[in-house]
């Protein structure tokens, strides 16, 4: 468990001078400190000191920034700027984000809470923060040109307003949306209810994280910003599996996990082990009789999702996006599928020409996922990461639920893998398996041999675009 040592130590900043409760003679001037974090590794929830007590959450490979109370106001400071991003192990990028990580850190308030944020400019062009889903006031807004000027480099703003309603929020610039998003600058918001709400549960656990997608060509270390669709890498809170942090829980918390959805396309988010109910949007809790169980839910560009269940199944769980291309990192779309073209006798006469040429996917790809590939420096397998009975073969937007019974109270650690009680595991068959039996009478009621001769009948036309006659 990180301690509040090393909750500090991250921060960088002896002593803690910048934490909620204390604040350094400094940051008593007329902009509070702008703490940064050095860590991708998701920090402690952050108890709040002062100001009306709640819940926190866990932002995923990230933190919450910390504010100070003045006058009866909570005064947050971001500072927009370039950052260096480990998305995992073995691959850093080049992004801007706020207060030394992308995403920004999570600005956590209560619902009535007077905030003050001030955001300053280190960035190489003019910026804004749009408060994604708040009501404010409409010059608080942060459309660049619509509702204020641009911030412009080298200067800072402030925004101010009330958090009028509970709920799940994000910032992000209004400002070249484009190419500020594409690089990564957005942050989290929560807003806590003030006091027991109807359609807001108490839980065990609240989870919070931003997707978010980059092109960054194989061994280089900058996103490509005028990309549309096709993103190489699918990230959550700018990390890609493995370097996703699983979600640690005990058996029988309730649990919440909050998501936005700052990419181009849309992300059905599944979870193995049980069945979860969507208890609120961007645009606040949904009403009780609108909630059914569901295992996967689509957030769409721009949405939230705030998914409720109950962690009442031991082990390790998967969850992630459905999307299967979305659980790989840095893959090409353009490699022809191989599967069943036999490559003997080809692959010496390519060799001979290209010494390092590799046969891929003929039984599918799943070799990649063990494959020791000479790959480009900074650039992540296509498919990777280990458990505890090989490889996993996923990448991107992938994680796992880990839920335990013999967890302490509060102890929120990595408890390592899951092991399955006896009995409780797929096996291998032991006993004698017969040559294959289709159900009598179908077309498939065929013995393999005769399978493989039925394959080699089928017709193949071909025809090119350019004659006017079909080929056979
Ligand atoms: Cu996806």
């Amino acid at each position: 468990m990180n301690s509040r040592r090393d909750f500090i130590r991250n921060f960088g900043i002896a002593g803690g001078a910048v934490l909620a409760s204390s604040v350094s003679s400094v940051a008593m001037g007329a902009v509070p400190e702008a703490p940064t974090m050095g860590s991708p590794n998701t920090q402690p929830p952050m108890r709040p000191a002062v100001g009306r007590p709640y819940n926190p959450v866990v932002t995923l490979n990230g933190w919450t920034l910390p504010w100070r109370m003045k006058n009866g106001t909570k005064e947050f400071h971001l500072i927009a700027e370039p950052v260096v991003r480990e998305i995992a192990p073995g691959m850093k990028a080049h992004l801007w984000g706020y207060n030394g990580q992308s995403p920004g850190p999570t600005i956590e308030v209560v619902e009535g809470d007077r905030v003050r944020i001030f955001v300053t400019n280190r960035l190489p062009e003019h910026t804004t923060i749009h408060w994604h889903g708040q009501r404010l006031p409409n010059g608080m807004d942060g459309v660049g040109g619509l509702n204020q000027k641009q911030i412009p480099p080298g200067k800072t703003f402030a925004y101010e307003f009330v958090a009028r309603r509970p709920g799940t929020f994000m910032y992000h610039p209004h400002a070249d949306e484009m190419t500020q998003m594409a690089m990564g600058m957005m942050g989290f918001w929560v807003t806590h209810p003030r006091e027991t709400h109807p359609l807001i549960d108490v839980v065990d656990r609240d989870f919070c994280f931003l997707l978010n997608a980059y092109d960054i060509a194989p061994g280089s270390y900058t996103p490509k910003v005028n990309t549309m669709l096709d993103f190489n890498l699918w990230t959550w809170n700018s990390r890609a599996f493995p370097g996703i942090d699983s979600l640690n829980v005990r058996k029988g918390d309730k649990v919440r996990i909050r998501i936005g959805n700052l990419t181009m396309t849309n992300h059905p988010i599944h979870l193995h082990g049980h069945e979860f109910v969507v208890s609120g949007t961007d645009g606040g809790p949904t009403p009780i009789g609108s909630r059914w169980p569901e295992v996967t839910t689509d957030v769409a560009v721009g949405q939230m999702r705030q998914i409720e269940f109950l962690a009442d199944e031991e082990g390790d769980w998967a969850i992630h996006c459905h999307k299967s291309h979305h659980t790989m990192n840095a893959m090409g779309h353009d490699v022809p599928t191989m599967i069943g073209v036999d490559h003997r006798g080809l692959v010496k006469q390519i060799t001979d020409l290209i010494p390092e040429y590799m046969v891929m996917g003929e039984r599918g790809m799943a070799d990649m996922g063990e494959m020791e590939m000479a790959i480009p420096d900074n650039t992540l397998p296509m498919m990777t990461g280990r458990g505890p009975y090989g490889a996993l073969e996923m990448g991107g937007m992938f994680s796992v639920l880990k839920v335990r019974g013999d967890q302490k109270v509060g102890d929120y650690r990595d408890p390592g893998w899951y092991r399955q009680p006896r009995g409780t595991q797929a096996f291998e068959w032991a006993g004698t398996v017969e040559s294959l039996r289709r159900a009598p009478g179908t077309a498939q009621e065929l013995s393999s041999s005769s399978a493989q001769e039925a394959t080699k009948t089928i017709e193949v036309r071909v025809r090119k675009p350019s004659a006017g006659k079909p080929h056979y």
